[in-house]
């Protein structure tokens, strides 16, 4: 199989067909358009309005080892501060951070554990070489070279975060999936 959807229960089977569109990260949604959606979310859950998301469609190419990822929103977008995805490989949890236009972009930390009840995690990398476009939609793309298996590997949670990064108290979810499964 070349591509992996990384929610969804498993009705799709066009997939070589898929692995053959083009992704192009410009904010622009229309290739993506033979993809099925892997997680509807409600309408008017956003907390501010920066931006609501309504879908998000998401595979991963296990060719080239790149993930995409598809968020589209009800209302015109705003600005955000960064893009928070959770990705749940077996047991282990890892956590993507991407912020607009900050190159080369992404910090990927796995989580180790639990201390006096705040997550602790060691970040991996701060430049993951991920990519991040917003206009009509945001696109993303991120390396996979860290998980030896793509096919394991589901998206948890993704987050469209504003606020001051990465202040406790400023910085909260505009919306957010919980969760795929
Ligand atoms: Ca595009
Ligand atoms: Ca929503």
């Amino acid at each position: 199989m070349l591509i992996t959807l990384l929610a969804g229960c498993g009705l799709f089977s066009k997939n070589a067909r898929l692995a053959d569109i083009p992704i192009s990260i410009d904010g622009n949604p229309e290739e993506w358009e033979p993809f099925p959606v892997v997680h509807d979310d409600p309408k008017g859950d956003n907390i501010t309005n920066e931006y609501d998301i309504s879908i998000v469609k998401a595979f991963s190419n296990n060719e080239t080892m790149i993930m995409y990822i598809l968020v589209e929103s009800y209302i015109p977008m705003k600005d955000f501060t960064s893009v928070e995805i959770d990705l749940q490989y077996g047991d282990d949890i890892y956590r993507v951070g991407l912020q607009p236009d900050d190159l080369p972009q992404g910090v990927l930390a796995h989580k180790i554990g639990i201390e006096e009840n705040e997550i602790q995690w060691e970040v991996l990398t701060n430049s993951l070489g991920a990519r991040l476009s917003s206009d009509q939609a945001i696109e993303i793309s991120i390396p996979m070279d860290y998980f030896t298996d793509s096919t394991s590997l589901k998206i948890s949670d993704l987050r469209i975060m504003g606020g001051i990064c990465c202040n406790q108290f400023e910085y909260f979810a505009i919306d957010y999936l919980n969760p795929f499964d």
